[in-house]
């Protein structure tokens, strides 16, 4: 099996026939054994329900199979590749083929089973965070049940009498800093007041990742890559809505640190929390929420404000990719920042294996020697604006047609400002990647937008109805085509 289709097709039984074709999400008319799926439910039925499927932008759904009354779902905790932005593939550990793992939504009041097969190299358990379930379905392990082992498989099987917005993860600590974790949405057998027309989920996580080093180091404190859906900006794919839809935008947090996720150009509620809805009686105006580790947050607002709205943690180090080393010295004193230890070191990271490997442990903390021996001294780095066009232009892979090469622009005297580089070289035109993160929601976004998106940023596009069906006509024509970034390769699936 090479791909994650042909893994869902094979585990189903699916063939190319629509009868069998696997269900997403039902209504909560189901009861009569009908059921339809995200493409069935139109917007008039999405409507007229008021509940409407929950979007997880590069996040697959997980379909299920309905068994013995209950809702069949099949989980595989497994190591991925997981692209985080072209060319940044990176080696994490998630559910089916992909970290976050796939999203389950389902209904409140439903059975569901979900079949959990380990092919981790090491024992794992799968919890199911905030579910007011029986104790020894709660998998958390040693306590309620014997983790399961590599190889092993453990069912679980549940009644949902919660609403709201929940995830399932490992509950093996340095595997959730892996990447090991899933959406899972309990949809309300009656409808929020007020209905919205578009509904979204967004996981956010962090991972600590060397320059040319594919793996994560989970024991590090300090992160330099900050991730919206398993994507860093600009691979994050915009979150698309009409003019004048009511919007939820659902926050789902699991990793070190808490993220204050602001919306730009609007005003919203947080309705709900990771115990489900919240009472309007809480609801006050904000832009920012802060999500907390193992928290999720709901909020809700009417996207009256049409434009290319930005969505982002505002911490400032979460708003950069790839952040491993000062660009240059700290201060402007003649023989810059005193040694200490290497980049790798001060971030906690190996050069080489695993973090019990003999290549030393990390050194665990928040230092500031990141980068201190590497340093140059003044004279020798790119810190005007000749010599780093010199250098931009010699650096290898910088003729790619899919960059937009600009010079920086920067004061001839800015040597001798304090502080001088912040994000000269960090962001801005010379960044941009427009064409290799091409997608139908990118449409019509303003050339060179991508060099300035990193990290933990998406955009809320409000568009007029006539951009919005462009955008929703482009993303017709490219299903069934070929997924513009590479496809991911299952290690583990034969
Ligand atoms: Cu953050």
């Amino acid at each position: 099996m090479k791909n994650r289709r042909d893994f869902l097709k094979n585990t189903f039984g699916l063939g190319a026939g629509l009868a069998a074709k696997p269900r997403l999400f039902a209504n909560p008319a189901e009861v009569s054994g009908q059921s339809m799926d995200m493409e069935q439910m139109g917007h008039t039925t999405q409507r007229s329900s008021g509940t409407v499927a929950v979007e997880t932008p590069d996040v697959a759904q997980l379909p299920w199979t309905m068994s013995g009354g209950a809702k069949e779902f099949h989980l595989i905790a497994e190591p991925v590749k997981q692209e985080l932005m072209p060319g940044k593939i990176v080696n994490l550990w998630g559910y089916n083929g992909s970290a976050p793992g796939p999203t389950i939504q389902v209904n409140q009041g439903d059975r569901v089973r979900i079949i959990v097969d380990n092919h981790l190299p090491e024992p794992t358990s799968m919890h199911w965070h905030g579910f007011e379930i029986p104790v020894e379905m709660d998998g958390a392990p040693g306590s309620s049940q014997d983790p399961i082992p590599r190889g092993g498989r453990f069912v679980y099987e549940f009644t949902l009498h919660q609403a709201g917005t929940f995830f399932y993860h490992s509950h093996m600590a340095m595997q959730e800093m892996m990447g090991m974790i899933g959406a899972f949405i309990m949809h309300p057998k009656k409808a929020y007041d007020p209905p919205v027309e578009k509904d979204f989920a967004i996981i956010l996580q962090e991972f600590a990742i060397l320059p040319n080093n594919p793996i994560p180091n989970s024991m590090n404190m300090e992160f330099n890559w900050l991730t919206f859906n398993g994507k860093a900006g600009p691979a994050t794919t915009p979150l698309i809505v009409r003019l004048n839809d009511r919007v939820r935008l659902r926050f789902i947090n699991l990793g070190m640190d808490h993220h204050p996720i602001h919306l730009h150009g609007h005003t919203f509620v947080v309705t709900g929390t990771e115990g489900g809805r919240q009472p309007k009686t809480t609801w006050g105006p904000k832009n920012t929420v802060l999500v907390g580790v193992a928290e999720a947050a709901d909020v809700e607002f009417v996207a009256n404000n049409p434009g290319d709205w930005m969505v982002h943690c505002h911490l400032p180090h979460h708003m950069m990719n790839q952040m491993s080393s000062v660009v240059g010295p700290m201060t402007r004193g003649s023989k810059g920042m005193p040694a200490g230890l290497g980049m790798e070191e001060g971030m906690g990271i190996l050069r080489e294996g695993h973090a019990t490997s003999e290549d030393k442990g990390p050194s665990l903390g928040r230092g500031l020697g990141v980068g201190s021996t590497r340093d140059k001294t003044l004279g020798d780095g790119p810190l005007s604006a000749q010599p780093a066009q010199q250098s931009i232009g010699n650096m290898f892979g910088m003729q790619h047609e899919g960059m937009q090469m600009a010079p920086p622009e920067v004061a001839k005297d800015a040597n001798s400002i304090p502080g001088f580089p912040q994000d000269a070289f960090m962001e801005g035109q010379a960044m941009a990647i427009d064409k290799m993160v091409e997608k139908p929601e990118n449409y019509g976004l303003r050339p060179g937008w991508s060099g300035f998106m990193q990290g933990m940023m998406t955009f809320l596009r409000v568009l007029p109805p006539e951009t919005y069906d462009k955008v929703m006509a482009l993303r017709e024509q490219q299903k069934g085509k070929p997924e513009p970034m590479p496809e991911m390769t299952h290690p583990h699936q034969g």
